[in-house]
């Protein structure tokens, strides 16, 4: 039988708090690597789990692993998402407060994946009567319906989320999931237009042309070759390996019916309506006039009653230019057109997706009888955002992305120190300051009223006359420059930097540096959409989109805030909501940058764990102890190595520990005895009790579970 230390060197330890060298970079990240290379992907920093994507199915999320991981103490059994999953919720159960999990990590680290399986483990493993089952199933067929509109290949992630997430899921005093309920967060709409070479728009537009059939593509007036729609071709990646769209379509069109969708047949028009639309193509005229040269696809959209005909009126005119079909009447220019049409299809699809959401909380509502009988309830809160992205060229869409990730990591930063100082001081015991980087400089650059880069940039979007992107740039250096994580291209001495181009501003990230192209901010942030085309949206025909686009909103002359702005106003809610609640982490990291499975790529994990803040994290947590329990835990583990404690111990809890670790003879400078936690200095101490009991076990016929050790 191999020795349980050579297990030790073999697999690493499943809580960092337990390495040797708890300072040491090297030594953590070959403890992952360790675990990696066994299949071993998550490992515990204290209570935070930290998961390496595999990239490659594992075969520990059955049933039966469910059922291993139910009521068990999180460090009786090797680390899993579903521990995470069960302590969370017995947290809830039995303290009644409410609960949240945060998920992050950059984005293909595994996020999405963790969330997913966290609600399959509470849908499969709550108890439930039919009425609960059912809303079971509407939680779980919610996902691919958000990821078909809501999810897109890019380079970093062939699933990749466009939009963040937020869900509640509600309990009844029982522990039954009673009701749910979900925030989205500022969906990437410039996606609908435009793609990256190497990505491709939203995953519905593929799985429609691809798993639609003859019918149904007749109806919507479709060609199965998405690279026949301008929309689509950008990117030039038609199929992915990784995707069956067809598949997907199916689930998507089985999902629909059971979060209670009965208007499958308008969605799909607005999804074809979109795809017509870019197709919508313009000629510049002799007098500089535009017009557009395929009237047929103006037919389409008619078609599938995406516009109405009043569209025909109102915005484009019906005279027949010499050259071309039609003409527009509004005096835009050939550019202007363009951006025209690409806002509407954004607005449209932007709208849609978002009443897609409302649609699938209407469907996940407590219902009100059980909402007036359910006073006791809770909920775990689910964060699963767009994880952090460096691209080659980064835009406003990356800029509220890493502005969003940044906020969590202050969170994390927050919440984590709090709450071990506030556990150390509880217990009694001497707090060790412990150095970290504060993130919050970086968030005050970004969100500071007045001075921050969102305030310029509003104001830069508010000024009348001429601005333009790189009069905001100007602005930003006025304001920033000097500002120890902004940098452009000019140098202190007036000179300039030549390895950045005139139109960037870099942010020193807590996770990296990236630099945004400031091309494109002002429109997107501006997000305004021709007056004309709201009044034509408000009359379609079709009754999702004049839901969307209300009469009242073309009515009413105050300008709605700026899209930074809402999307820091909502962040800022969001941050509340989870202050609010009690926090669990998963931090995901991601291994290879190839999506492959079994490659370790040690450059890119210490990158990870140096921003994620792992390092910081373990010394927070070990501040001077490497290991912590509760004496009622840690008498009930150990105590068959002592006479006086074994079988039971009858008088208080830190007595019968103290005869514990006298018996075991623990020095003094080993171990400190805390209010009702005993908290060890050394892991070899442990390590050496665990090996005692080991080889007692055959002597006692432990009914433990499986060591903690994680083998
Ligand atoms: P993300 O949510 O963190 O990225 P995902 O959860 O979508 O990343 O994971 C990316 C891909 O990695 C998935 O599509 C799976 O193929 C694989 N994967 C992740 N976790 C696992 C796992 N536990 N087991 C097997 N495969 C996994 V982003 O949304 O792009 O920030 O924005
Ligand atoms: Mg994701």
């Amino acid at each position: 039988m191999e020795s349980a230390l050579t297990a030790r060197d073999r697999v690493g330890v499943q809580d960092f708090v337990l390495l040797e060298n708890y300072n040491s970079e090297a030594a953590f990240i070959e403890n992952l690597r360790r675990r990696f290379k066994e299949n071993l992907i998550y490992t515990y920093i204290g209570s935070v789990l930290v998961s390496v994507n595999p990239y490659k199915e594992l075969e520990i999320y059955s049933k039966q692993q469910m059922e291993r991981y139910r009521g068990v103490s999180f460090y009786e059994i090797s680390p899993h998402i579903y521990a995470v999953s069960d302590n969370t919720y017995r947290a809830m159960r039995t303290e009644r407060k409410d609960q949240c999990i945060l998920i992050s990590g950059e984005s293909g680290a595994g996020k999405t994946e963790a969330s997913k399986k966290i609600l399959l483990y509470y849908a499969v493993t709550c108890p439930m009567n039919d009425h609960m089952a059912a809303l079971g199933d509407r939680l779980l067929q919610s996902n691919p319906v958000l990821e078909a509109f809501g999810n897109a290949k890019t380079l970093r992630n062939d699933n990749s989320s466009r939009f963040g997430k937020y869900m509640d899921v509600q309990f009844d005093f029982r522990g039954a999931p009673v009701g749910g309920h979900i925030l989205n967060y500022l969906l990437e709409k410039s996606r609908v237009v435009h793609q990256n070479h190497g990505e491709r728009n939203f995953h519905i537009f593929y799985q429609l042309l691809e798993g639609g059939d003859e019918d149904l593509l007749n109806t919507l007036d479709l060609e199965r070759n998405p690279q026949n729609y301008q929309y689509l071709v950008k990117g030039n990646c038609p199929r992915v390996s990784s995707i069956s769209d067809k598949n997907n379509w199916k689930v998507v069109m089985k999902a629909l019916p059971v979060i209670g969708f009965t208007e499958e047949e308008k969605l799909l028009n607005i999804i074809a309506g979109v795809l017509h639309l870019g197709n919508t193509q313009f000629g510049e005229g002799e007098e500089g006039e535009t017009y557009i040269t395929t009237e047929t696809q103006i037919t389409k959209l008619v078609k599938v009653r995406t516009v109405s005909l009043v569209l025909l009126n109102v915005q484009i005119c019906t005279n027949i230019h010499k050259k071309a079909l039609l003409r527009m009447i509004s005096p835009l220019n050939f550019e202007q057109a363009i951006s025209a049409r690409d806002a509407l299809a954004k607005a449209v699809y932007g709208r849609t997706f978002t009443w897609l959401v409302e649609k699938i909380n209407q469907s996940l509502a407590l219902k009100d009888e059980i909402y007036h009988s359910n006073k006791g309830s809770s909920v775990i809160g689910l964060l699963d955002i767009y994880g952090f992205e460096v691209l080659q060229h980064n835009s406003f869409e990356q800029f509220c992305i890493n502005y969003c990730n940044e906020k969590l990591q202050q969170l994390f930063i927050e919440l984590t120190l709090r709450s071990e100082q506030e556990e150390y001081e509880t217990e009694g015991i001497a707090w060790e300051t412990v150095q970290y980087f504060d993130n919050k400089i970086i968030c005050d650059l970004i969100e500071e009223k007045h001075k921050g880069i969102i305030s310029i940039l509003d104001e830069e979007c508010l000024r009348p006359g001429e601005t333009c992107d790189v009069s905001f740039l100007e602005k930003l250096e006025d304001t920033l420059g000097g500002h120890p994580h902004f940098v452009t291209h000019k140098l202190a001495n007036g000179k300039t930097r030549r390895v950045m181009s005139r139109e960037e501003f870099r942010l020193l990230h807590y996770a990296g540096e990236v630099n945004y192209n400031v091309n494109g901010f002002l429109d997107k942030n501006n997000d305004l959409l021709n007056r004309n085309l709201k009044e034509v949206m408000c009359q379609s025909d079709n009754q999702i989109l004049s839901r969307c686009f209300r009469r009242e909103e073309v009515m009413d002359q105050k300008r709605p805030e700026m899209a930074a702005t809402q999307f820091k106003n909502s962040l800022m809610k969001l941050m509340e909501i989870l202050m609010s609640k009690e926090p669990s982490y998963v931090r995901c990291i991601k291994p290879n940058d190839a999506k492959q499975p079994g490659r370790f790529d040690e450059v890119l994990v210490r990158h990870q764990v140096k921003y994620l803040g792992l390092m910081e994290n373990l010394r927070v947590r070990r501040a001077g102890f490497a290991y912590r329990r509760r004496f009622e835990a840690f008498l009930q583990r150990y105590k068959p190595l002592c006479p006086e404690t074994w079988p039971n111990w009858h008088g208080r809890l830190v007595d019968g520990v103290s005869t514990l670790v006298n018996h075991l003879g623990y020095k003094p400078e080993e171990y400190k005895l805390g209010r009702s936690k005993i908290f060890i200095r050394f892991p070899k101490t442990l390590f050496t009790t665990e090996d005692a009991l080991e080889a007692k076990k055959p002597e006692i016929a432990l009914t433990l579970q499986t060591s903690w050790r994680g083998y």
